[in-house]
C-alpha cells in the first residue's frame, strides 16, 4: 500500500470508530452516565436533561452559601460540590454572603446572621434535632432558597431533600417545606459477623474489614454514610444479632470507633449487638472478670457491665447503645438464670444509661414450653413484663408473630404493651423473599403494616401509630431494618433491592409517604425521569410483592420454604424441633388447609383487639390474606371469589408466575429506555426469578394435591 492509501485506510478506521463512539443513544434516553454499575445508589449527580427544568434550576440556584464549621456543614458542602456541577453542568460559586439573585443560603439562626434575621424561629421551635425548613425568601433583596434547622445534621437532612427534588424535577418555585422525623431511632440491623459472612446476606461480603480497621478506612464506609443520611437513617448496629463476643473487647471497639467517627457527621450513631455471656467470658479494662455467671441480678455482673459502659463511651462517645438477641435460637440470656427478660434488659439499661445509651431488646423469642403455638409465644413472654423496663429500653419486634414471611398478620404485641415502646424491626434483606434474586419492591408490604389498626386505643391506632409514640405516648420511639447491604458493587445484590434500603429509609422518617410516590422519587433518581417509562417501572414494582406471596404462600400459606429459606419446601422436616417443620405451619390433611388459630384451635386470635379478634376468629369474616394463617379450611370451601378454596390456591399460585413473565416482558419493552448495564442485569434476574417462581408454583400445587386429590382448573392448564 502506497501512504496515501494507508492514510485514507486508516482515516476510514478512524471514522467507523468515532461514529460507533457517537452512536446517539434512543432519545428517552439520555443520561451522560452510560456506564453504570449500581454504586451510586439514587444519589447519582447526573445532568438534569430536561432543559425547562435545568434552565430553572440554574436560575434558582446559582452561588451558594454555608455558614457552620461543623465536619457535618463540611459535608453539606461536600454534598452540594458534588451534585450541584453534576445537576448544572457548570461550577457554582460558593460565597460568605448573599450576593446575588439565586442564592442557596445554608445555616441556622445560631452561627448565620443573616439567617437569624429570617424570622424562623416559630417554625424552627417544632422541628426539634434533626427536622429542617426549606424555603424560598428574599434575603438582602435578593431571590434565595433557604435551608434552615436547629442542629447542623437537620441542614444535612434539608440539603439532600432539596437535591431529591431536583433529581425528580420538582418545582424550585415557592417552596414552603418543614419537615421532621416521626420517629426518632431510624436503624439499620447488620446480621455481619466477624469473619465478613452476613447472616441471610445476599450480596456479598460484610462492608465493614475489621481486619483493617482502625488503620485503614474504606471510602466505601462514607459512601454507605451518605446514603444513609439521604434518607434520615441515624443509627447502625455494626454485628449479627448472634452476637459474637469478640466485639466488645477493647481491640474491637477501636474499630467500631473508627466507623463511628467516619459515620457521626452524617447523623448515624454506632450500636452493638450484645452476647448476654459477656460477662462471663471477658476481663473489662479494670480487670473486672471474666466471672462464674452472667445473672443480671448479681452486684458484680452489674459492675461488669458498667464497666464495660465506660469504656466503649470512652471510645465512642456517642454509642447508640445496645441491641439485645436473648434466650432465643440458642443465644444466653437472663432466662437461663431464672430472670426475666426485664431483669436482663434494665441489667444493660442501668450501665448506659448515664451516657443517654438505650436497650433495643428483641422479641424474637418462641420457647415451645410457653406454648404449643409459636405465634403466640413472644405476647405471651413479654405482655406480663409491660411496666418494668426501664425507661431507657425499647422491646424491639419484628412485624409479624412468626417471622418475616411474604406476608403475616400484624404481630399483637403492637399496641398490646402500654408502658413499653415497641419498636418494629422490618426486614429490608429477602431472607424469605427471592434473596437478590427476586424483584420484590418492599414498601406496600410495609405500609399494610404500618397501617394496620391495631385498634389498642379504639380506631386509629395504627401500628405506624404506636411505633411513633402517639397512641401510648412513648418517649422513646424507634423503628429497625434488616440491612441488604453487601459489599456487591451495587451494595444490594439486585439493582431492584436498591429501592427497598430507600423505602425503608424514608418509611421511617415518614410513614405517611406512599408506597407509589417513594417508588416513584427511587425510579427517577435512579434510573429516569422519563414519566412513561417511570409509571411503567412503577407499575411492575408495584404488584410485585403481592405476586412473591402469590407464587411462595398464598392466602396465609407460611414457612414452607426450604432450609435455605429460598426455595418450596411445603414437604421440608428441617429438624427435630416441631416448629421448624413445614407441615406444622400448614397443616395440610385428606380434610383441608391451614393451621387453626381460632378460639377453637390455638386462640391467637384473642391476642388481637377487637374487631380484629372477631373479624380473624371467623372464617366467613376472615380476609382472605390471612385465611389459611387462622384457620383449617376444607378444600372444596366455598371462598370469596365463589371459588373452591382448592382452584382459588390454584389461581392464587399461577397469578404469581403470570406475574413475574408479565414483569419480564414489560421490563424487555424498556431496552433502550434505560441505562444498559443495568438493563442486562436486571434481564438476568427476572430470568431466574421466572424460572424459581414456576418452581414455587408447581412444587406447592402438585404437594398440596396429594391431599386434595383434586384436579388443577382446566382454566390454568
Ligand atoms: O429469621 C430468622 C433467621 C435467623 C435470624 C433470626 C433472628 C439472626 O432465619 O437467621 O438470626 O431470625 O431474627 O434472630
Amino acid at each position: 500500500m502506497r501512504p496515501k492509501q494507508i492514510l485514507t485506510c486508516v482515516f476510514f478506521i478512524f471514522c467507523i470508530f468515532i461514529s460507533a463512539g457517537c452512536q446517539r443513544l434512543p432519545d428517552s434516553y439520555q443520561s451522560p452516565a452510560v456506564a453504570d454499575d449500581g454504586y451510586d445508589l439514587w444519589l447519582k449527580y447526573n445532568k438534569i436533561d430536561n432543559a425547562k427544568k435545568l434552565k430553572e434550576y440554574k436560575k434558582a440556584i446559582s452561588a451558594v452559601v454555608v455558614s457552620g464549621d461543623s465536619d457535618t456543614c463540611e459535608v453539606v458542602r461536600d454534598e452540594l460540590k458534588r451534585a450541584l456541577p453534576g445537576f448544572l453542568g457548570k461550577d457554582i460559586p460558593f460565597n460568605e454572603s448573599v450576593e446575588k439573585n439565586g442564592t442557596l443560603l445554608i445555616g441556622m439562626p445560631e452561627n448565620s446572621d443573616i439567617i437569624a434575621q429570617l424570622d424562623l424561629a416559630d417554625s424552627l421551635k417544632e422541628l426539634g434535632d434533626e427536622g429542617f425548613i426549606i424555603k424560598t425568601a428574599k434575603v438582602n433583596g435578593k431571590n434565595c432558597i433557604v435551608i434552615s434547622a436547629n442542629k447542623d445534621v437537620g441542614l444535612l437532612y434539608g440539603t439532600f431533600n432539596l437535591l431529591r427534588m431536583m433529581q425528580t424535577h420538582k418545582s424550585l418555585n415557592n417552596i414552603n417545606i418543614a419537615s421532621k422525623p416521626k420517629i426518632q431511632r431510624r436503624v439499620l440491623n447488620h446480621w455481619d459477623n466477624r469473619n465478613g459472612s452476613i447472616e441471610r446476606g445476599y450480596a456479598g461480603k460484610s462492608l465493614w474489614k475489621w481486619s483493617e480497621l482502625p488503620d485503614t478506612v474504606d471510602p466505601r464506609y462514607t459512601d454507605y454514610a451518605r446514603a444513609n443520611a439521604s434518607l434520615g437513617i441515624n443509627g447502625t448496629v455494626l454485628n449479627n444479632v448472634n452476637s459474637d463476643a469478640v466485639f466488645f473487647s477493647t481491640e474491637y471497639l477501636k474499630k467500631a470507633a473508627k466507623l463511628a467517627d467516619v459515620f457521626r457527621p452524617y447523623g448515624i450513631k454506632v450500636y452493638l449487638s450484645i452476647r448476654y455471656t459477656l460477662p462471663s467470658q471477658m476481663k473489662t479494662e479494670n480487670g473486672i472478670g471474666p466471672l462464674q455467671t452472667a445473672d443480671p441480678l448479681d452486684p458484680e455482673v452489674q459492675a461488669w457491665w458498667k464497666d464495660k459502659a465506660r469504656e466503649i463511651y470512652k471510645y465512642i462517645p456517642d454509642f447508640g447503645g445496645f441491641l439485645v438477641k436473648a434466650n432465643s435460637e440458642g443465644q444466653p440470656g437472663p432466662q437461663d438464670y431464672d430472670k426475666t427478660h426485664a431483669d436482663g434488659a434494665n441489667l444493660l439499661a442501668d450501665a448506659i444509661a448515664p451516657y443517654g445509651g438505650i436497650v433495643m431488646y428483641r422479641a424474637f423469642v418462641y420457647d415451645p414450653d410457653v406454648d404449643p403455638d409459636r405465634a403466640k409465644r413472644a405476647y405471651m413472654e413479654f405482655v406480663p413484663l409491660d411496666k418494668q423496663f426501664k425507661s431507657n429500653v425499647l422491646v424491639q419486634a419484628k412485624n409479624g408473630p412468626v417471622d418475616f414471611q411474604p406476608r403475616e398478620p400484624v404481630q399483637p404485641l403492637f399496641g398490646a404493651m402500654k408502658q413499653t415502646p415497641v419498636m418494629a424491626e422490618l426486614q429490608v434483606t429477602q431472607e424469605y423473599l427471592g434473596w437478590s434474586t427476586h424483584l420484590v419492591y418492599l414498601a406496600p408490604m410495609w405500609k399494610e403494616y404500618l397501617e394496620f389498626d391495631t385498634h389498642a386505643k379504639g380506631e386509629g391506632s395504627t401500628m405506624a401509630k404506636v411505633i411513633d409514640g402517639t397512641v401510648h405516648n412513648n418517649k422513646l420511639t424507634g423503628i429497625a431494618g434488616v440491612s441488604n447491604t453487601g459489599n456487591d458493587r451495587n451494595w444490594c445484590g439486585h439493582f431492584f433491592a436498591q429501592s427497598n434500603w430507600f423505602a425503608y429509609g424514608r418509611l421511617a422518617w415518614d410513614h405517611e409517604l406512599t408506597a407509589e410516590d417513594i417508588a416513584d422519587d427511587w425510579i427517577k433518581m435512579s434510573l429516569t425521569c422519563d414519566s412513561k417509562t417511570v409509571e411503567t417501572i412503577k407499575s411492575m414494582m408495584m404488584g410485585s410483592w403481592e405476586a412473591c406471596i402469590n407464587y411462595m404462600t398464598p392466602l396465609g400459606l407460611h414457612h414452607i420454604m426450604d432450609g435455605s429459606h429460598y426455595g418450596p419446601g411445603p414437604n421440608i422436616s428441617r429438624s427435630s424441633r416441631i416448629d421448624w417443620t413445614s407441615a406444622y405451619y400448614h397443616r395440610a390433611d385428606a380434610e383441608g388447609l391451614g393451621f387453626d388459630r381460632s378460639s377453637t384451635g390455638s386462640n391467637l386470635t384473642s391476642q388481637y383487639f377487637s374487631p380484629w379478634k372477631e373479624i380473624f376468629d371467623n372464617i366467613e369474616t376472615c380476609p382472605d390474606k390471612y385465611l389459611l394463617w387462622f384457620h383449617h379450611v376444607p378444600w372444596d370451601y366455598k371462598m370469596k371469589s365463589g371459588r373452591t378454596l382448592w382452584d382459588e390456591l390454584c389461581v392464587k399460585y399461577y397469578q404469581g408466575t403470570d406475574y413475574v413473565e408479565q414483569m419480564a416482558e414489560t421490563w424487555q419493552s424498556l431496552k433502550g429506555k434505560v441505562n444498559p448495564e443495568i438493563f442486562e442485569h436486571v434481564t438476568t434476574k427476572l430470568n431466574q426469578h421466572i424460572i424459581d417462581s414456576a418452581k414455587w408454583r408447581d412444587t406447592c400445587i402438585q404437594y398440596f394435591q396429594g391431599f386434595s386429590k383434586m384436579p388443577i382448573p382446566e382454566s390454568l392448564q
